[in-house]
């Protein structure tokens, strides 16, 4: 039978093997595999072009309301079509429940905002910021069989954070239903303490979000999130990890064979807080949490991309405009601690980590499919659907050209930030042509895919978040003395 398409003599990379050779399509999925396949209605020459699988993103905001109730600056439309015109086929944003929120509501009104507009395949993480008696007995367990199997939590932020034993009871929860917990960490009190004096002392500019936002308030959290996690004997990933403090933690408790995963961002690899110290309120472009830190902290992070201690390498997309909407709710007048949170990065993300990390040789273009892809279909339970490129797996698809140079301006992407961090920043490598379920969204620079056209993933249930079995000493011994588990 004849393929709808066929991609002829690229160099095909996976996590596992490349080759030069033809991919066979037929009603979105790869059919077939091999040198000189059969005819196809359609053929695409992809000769001295690299095809890799489409970008998986698992950590975007998109079309959600921040804590402070500022709404983002892309809807599921031109979050999508900017995430396609990157490399990127699938994405992972969140259903952010509101205090007093009911989860189940939560995620009828995500649905209902990506349904009509999303041009690219969409999962969902729920943010847990009330983890009530109906949520954690009814709601959470509902939705994890219906496809939502792994959530955010909060160490900071006064909407958002959970206490620790809080974060017990939602840590428990995911170990009994088979959920993945990601963790925002950070510890509140001391970011709080730290701003309260700066900005007491008349210090507002945004460079001081930096200072406040202490490496040691990250690593503090990272090892107590992770002590709560080993506690119950739950996986965890940390997410959007900036510094070498925090990556040692990550590095000691992975060598003890514990499952507790990383995540970090272009904004540790290709930003620092210098970037924050420009003139006036510029450096609000560059506020994120955690913020960039300096060139040390860049090489950790490349090093735990290149060793492993890194799984996943995401946007962290927040896009907030540098207006009254979004970065500056008190003009000229926004302090540090009143500016949204958070960087563009969906369209960037691959060609910033293709150029500076094959192109300069840190990464090997296997660690880059993993990395930008099959790590997070395999993480949050999408693989092997997603992620890679084998027969039966959807088609979607990133053909790049790995020579051609691209120097960055915000007027080229396709979100409604208005600004990029990486303004000016030169490029070699961009993905040319993006496949999404066999069809092409992405072709000479044109967007060919109806709003709507992207279809909701239910997740399984991730093997990475299997406990391991192991129960701390103490814990194991009274267990088995009262003769039932504690939890
Ligand atoms: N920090 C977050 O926790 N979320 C969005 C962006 C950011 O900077
Ligand atoms: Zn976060
Ligand atoms: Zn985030």
């Amino acid at each position: 039978m004849e393929f709808d398409l066929a991609i002829r003599g690229g160099t095909v990379v996976t996590t596992t093997q490349s080759f030069v050779g033809d991919i066979g399509i037929r009603q979105g999925r790869i059919a077939a595999l091999g040198d000189a396949l059969g005819p196809a209605t359609r053929d695409m020459d992809a000769k001295g072009r690299l095809v890799l699988p489409g970008g998986v993103d698992s950590h975007c905001h998109v079309e959600q309301e921040s804590s402070m109730g500022v709404m983002c600056a892309d809807d599921f439309y031109s979050g999508t079509v900017s995430a396609a015109f990157g490399g990127t086929t699938t994405i992972i944003p969140f259903a952010a429940q509101h205090r007093g929120q009911s989860l189940r509501e939560v995620v009828k009104t995500y649905h209902a905002r990506a349904e009509p507009k999303a041009v690219i395949d969409y999962a969902f993480h729920l943010i847990v910021s009330d983890p009530t008696e109906q949520v954690l007995g009814q709601e959470l367990p509902a939705l994890i069989r219906d496809g939502y199997t792994s959530f955010k939590v909060y160490m900071t932020y006064d909407k958002l954070k959970l206490s620790d034993a809080q974060m017990l009871d939602v840590l428990a929860l995911a170990r009994r239903e088979g959920a993945l917990v990601m963790v925002h960490a950070e510890n509140h009190d001391m970011i709080q303490w730290l701003a309260k004096r700066l900005l007491e002392q008349g210090h507002g500019a945004p460079k001081f979000h930096a200072v406040s936002h202490a490496r040691l308030a990250e690593k503090e959290a990272t090892y107590r999130a992770a002590a709560l996690a080993e506690l119950v004997d739950v996986p965890l990933l940390i997410v959007h990890v900036s510094a070498g403090e925090a990556i040692e933690v990550i590095r000691e408790a992975q060598g003890r064979g514990l499952r507790l995963y990383g995540e970090t961002c272009p904004q540790y690899l290709f930003l620092t807080a210098d970037d924050i110290d420009k003139p006036g309120l510029e450096g609000a472009k560059f506020c994120c949490s955690p913020p960039p830190r300096d060139a040390a902290a860049q090489e950790a992070v490349w090093q735990a991309l290149k060793d492993g201690v890194f799984q996943v390498y995401s946007s962290d997309h927040a896009p907030y405009r540098f207006d009254e909407t979004g970065k500056l709710p008190k003009g000229a007048k926004t302090t540090f601690k009143e500016m949204a949170n958070g960087v563009p990065g969906l369209e960037l993300r691959l060609p910033l980590l293709f150029s500076e990390g094959v192109g300069k040789k840190r990464l090997t273009l296997s660690q880059f499919v993993a990395l930008t892809a099959e790590n997070h279909a395999r993480m949050y339970g999408l693989y092997p659907r997603k992620g890679t490129i084998a027969v039966g797996s959807d088609a979607d698809l990133a053909i790049w050209d790995p020579e051609r140079e691209v120097t960055v301006a915000a007027s080229m992407l396709h979100d409604k930030v208005g600004y990029t961090p990486y303004e000016g920043v030169h490029l070699k490598g961009w993905p040319m042509t993006v496949i999404s379920r066999g069809r092409v969204v992405i072709e000479d620079g044109t967007l060919h895919a109806e709003r709507g056209s992207g279809q909701f993933l239910p997740c399984a249930k991730p093997e990475t978040a299997k406990p391991l079995g192991r129960t701390v000493p103490e814990l194991a011994l009274t267990q088995r003395v009262i003769g039932q588990p504690l939890f």
